[in-house]
């Protein structure tokens, strides 16, 4: 690795001579772009060529993350700040006049991720590098990630999003070590000798192509990988079908690689699509048979069994998308392998591990039978045999309780219940914070935790402070290392050594001056893309999240709207300015969600030109929330809105983030927002609004009743009137969906019932920020007890309850390792 700018500006120099046969003066920023990044790789492939090979011969246990979604944003800073030469590289390129910050801007966002359950994902594969575990992701490569979000006209319309076009500089192809997914057919039986043989036949075969992204660990010499697979066709069956076919062949092969064609682009909703099925099946099987193959080479030549799997492979899937791995690997051990039922039943339970990321009922995935049955077959037989003996299981404990049996089954009612089969397949099953893993094993899995007590257990998410705060938010990780050391890099409950800081107040102005920086620049992006300019002394209060029903944008936009309407009325309203900033998408399908978006921007066209208001508040609503765009926007916010129905959001981790950089959270004691509480203490966190226990109470009850407080309160009959009686400036039935939400649904999401706990809190939030030195004092110690939620604390009890491995340090050039 380079030790100085000029090491470094003459292999920049050199490798955009032998890439693109250019001098610096020539070449494009796209050029420039590449050549960094090719430059970067080709230093981190002598550590990743290590770490590969110490894994291989140190005989140590690893883990699989698997995830349909990784939603990795960019590369490039986090690669060089954890490679320790971001600070060299921006100077040397500074020198020849290339902006560091200019050149990452053209690399593409990976967008392979919905949201919150994705991005974890990312995060901890940038902790587990950090903490040098034997941990990798295996996911898919998606040739079109999450859409691209257009607000035109203010709706949302969506557009194909094309990472991919011009290369990606992270990834390597290894077409040789390509595997094949068998799909349909039919499964022929043979007896011999006793033994059952499966012959899979009149299969479609797909090739499943892996594509390596280097992972690289924070100040050490580890570089795990992500294997993302890709669907591409046989040349083979493409070639024997054209001699006949041509039109056959084309089709065969466009079939074929529709398989990763897409990222499915629903948060917390299973649509059901057969495509569907096929992806999560695709990269299991593939993934599996990789793992199985590396086991095979490295242990069972030389020492150890099949038998022995689950002491050296750990198998985590990250909610039931993968659940199909459970069945896999029945399927290899027993009809690859040659093993009996009970052993390979044994080795699976062992392997597999399993995350439960939500508790709405709409989210839990249900494949139908035929469905499952026709992609499937070997598969369905396995699980139906799972089925069999786990029901016979219940059946000793349960004897003849029909209905608890069939409830808890995997199949039953004509569907296959992934999240049953998650549970009965694995050794844990963990929530991703305190209050959701409790709804887990006392109501909504109660009959599970019940059967299987010691499986369930939680840990609480976290999101990695390398990307969130010290590369998004370089001048606030600045001014923390200035202060306190940065020990806090590698050790985030360090930054608790902030607290002592927190009243005084020449730390405060600091604190203050970085947050109007971050501030300035956000406020020139939404001039540059929205036309509209902020105030960077008003309130930025923050609402960016994907939008949906349980995280009640709504309610949000009730409160604007009440003060609007206040504002209206006694123009001199003694309130501090605010602007209220917006970002996420909508799911193409989900129609109140996107009129949700419809709302806001509605709503921004009256406020923003209205001259009686217009110097109090401002609406924003950013297009294309992203991961990228999250990082200009968190360290900016003033105020955090986390605003979900209690019991709804399993834990958020947007939560954690604005924590880190400094915002006050407004919240609901929902998910993890009351961890963060427990950490801050009370007093440096604004909380309103019913309790899960109190929300959980009213459902079991049938509800309240929304029309006793609409006609009771008058301000709420105002505000839900306005929603369809032409205040605003478009149909009349432009919002019917939103009034419904509120009234015909019996107000689902208790909107309007935390509507009033929710003004009051906003008003807190007011009174606070007119003290400027009380109110840094909420934000300094905000980032002082951030710390817990760093996923090197996630990543360090998974590592320890769960998995089972240790840290392995991986040195270049150090010493050698033989094979056992
Ligand atoms: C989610 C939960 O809704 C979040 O509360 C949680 O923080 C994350 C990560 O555990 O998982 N589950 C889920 O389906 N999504 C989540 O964010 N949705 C998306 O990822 C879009």
């Amino acid at each position: 690795m380079f030790k100085t700018t000029e090491e470094f500006k003459t292999e920049f120099v050199d490798k955009l001579q032998t890439l693109f046969g250019q001098s610096l003066d020539d070449s494009s920023p796209k050029d420039k772009y590449i050549a960094l990044a090719s430059l970067i790789r080709d230093h981190i492939s002598k550590r990743w060529y290590q770490t590969n090979k110490q894994y291989r011969y140190s005989g140590e246990k690893q883990v699989y993350y698997f995830s349909m979604e990784f939603l990795l944003g960019k590369l490039l800073v986090n690669n060089l700040f954890n490679l320790g030469i971001k600070d060299i590289c921006r100077q040397g390129l500074a020198e020849m006049g290339i902006s560091l910050e200019e050149l990452e801007a053209l690399e593409p966002d990976a967008g392979l991720g919905n949201g919150g359950l994705g991005r974890l994902a990312a995060c901890f594969l940038d902790s587990l590098a950090a903490l040098q575990f034997p941990g990798h992701g295996c996911g898919i490569r998606y040739r079109h990630g999450l859409f691209e979000q257009k607000i035109i006209n203010g709706y949302q319309v969506e557009l194909p999003d094309n990472w991919l076009e011009d290369g990606y500089v992270w990834e390597v192809r290894k077409a040789d070590r390509a595997v094949t997914v068998k799909f349909g057919g039919n499964v022929r039986m043979e007896t011999h000798e006793g033994q059952c043989i499966f012959y899979h036949e009149n299969y479609e075969p797909v090739r499943a192509v892996p594509y390596d992204v280097p992972v690289v660990g924070y100040n050490c010499e580890t570089v795990n990988t992500l294997r993302l697979w890709s669907a591409e066709a046989d040349e083979f069956d493409f070639s024997s079908f054209s001699k006949g076919d041509y039109l056959k062949a084309v089709e065969y092969k466009y079939n074929v690689e529709a398989t990763t064609q897409v990222l499915y682009p629903d948060d917390n909703y299973q649509e059901g699509r057969i495509l569907r099925l096929k992806q999560q099946y695709f990269f299991v099987a593939a993934g599996i048979a990789s793992i199985v193959r590396r086991y095979m080479k490295n242990h069972c030549e030389a020492y150890n069994s099949i038998t022995k799997f689950h002491e050296y492979i750990s198998i985590h899937i990250n909610d039931t998308h993968p659940a199909l791995a459970i069945p896999e690997l029945m399927r290899v051990f027993i009809d690859e392998e040659g093993l009996s039922w009970e052993e390979a039943w044994h080795i699976t339970v062992n392997t597999v591990s399993y995350t439960n990321h939500t508790i709405l009922p709409e989210a839990m995935e249900k494949w139908p039978i035929d469905m499952f049955k026709c992609l499937l077959p070997r598969i369905y037989m396995i699980v139906e045999e799972i089925n069999k003996r786990y029901c016979a299981a219940l059946w000793q404990r349960y004897p003849g309780e029909w209905e608890k049996i069939r409830r808890m089954a995997i199949i039953a009612d004509g569907y296959v219940h992934m999240a049953h089969l998650a549970v009965v397949g694995s050794h844990s099953v963990n929530g991703v914070a305190k209050i959701h893993s409790e709804i887990l094993k006392k109501q909504v899995m109660a009959n599970f935790h019940e059967f299987y007590p010691y499986r369930f257990n939680n840990k609480t998410n976290g999101v990695t402070h390398r990307r969130w705060l010290a590369n998004a938010n370089p001048q606030l990780a600045a001014l923390i290392t200035d202060t306190i050391g940065f020990s806090w890099l590698a050790h985030p409950t360090d930054l608790t050594n902030l607290h002592k800081y927190a009243g005084d107040a020449v730390f405060q102005e600091k604190i203050a001056q970085v947050k109007r920086h971050n501030k300035e620049v956000l406020a020139k992006y939404i001039k540059d893309h929205n036309g509209i300019t902020v105030d960077v002394d008003s309130i930025f209060d923050v609402h960016v999240k994907r939008i949906h029903a349980y995280k009640r944008q709504t309610l949000n936009v009730l409160h604007i709207m009440d003060l609007y309407n206040r504002l209206k009325e006694s123009p001199d309203l003694d309130i501090a300015p605010r602007t209220f900033i917006f970002g996420g998408k909508a799911a193409p399908g989900y129609h109140l969600a996107k009129r949700t978006i419809k709302l806001i921007t509605t709503l921004a066209g009256m406020v923003n030109k209205d001259p009686l208001v217009k110097n109090k508040i401002k609406i924003v609503f950013l297009e294309n929330y992203s991961v990228s765009l999250a990082e200009l926007i968190i360290p900016a916010a003033d105020v955090s809105e986390q605003i979900s129905t209690a019991s709804k959001e399993a834990s958020g981790t947007g939560n954690m983030k604005f924590m880190m950089n400094g915002a006050v959270t407004i919240c609901t004691l929902d998910g993890a927002n009351i961890e963060m509480r427990d950490e801050v203490g009370a007093e440096n966190i604004i909380v309103f609004g019913l309790t899960a226990d109190e929300v959980i109470r009213y459902y079991t009850q049938g509800g309240y009743n929304v029309l006793d407080l609409y006609h009771s309160d008058k301000r709420i009959k105002m505000l839900v009137d306005q929603l369809t009686n032409g205040f605003f400036p478009v149909g009349f039935d432009e919002f019917d969906a939103i009034y419904h939400s509120l009234i015909r649904t019996n107000d689902e999401y208790f909107v309007l019932k935390d509507f009033g706990t929710y003004i009051s809190a906003q008003n807190r939030i007011n009174e606070f920020y007119k003290n400027q030195s009380s109110w840094r004092k909420l934000s300094i110690n905000n980032i002082a007890f951030s710390g817990r939620f760093s996923t090197d604390r996630t990543i360090s009890e998974y590592a320890i309850g769960i998995w089972k491995i240790k840290p392995l340090v991986v040195r270049v050039g150090g010493r050698q390792y033989s094979s056992p």
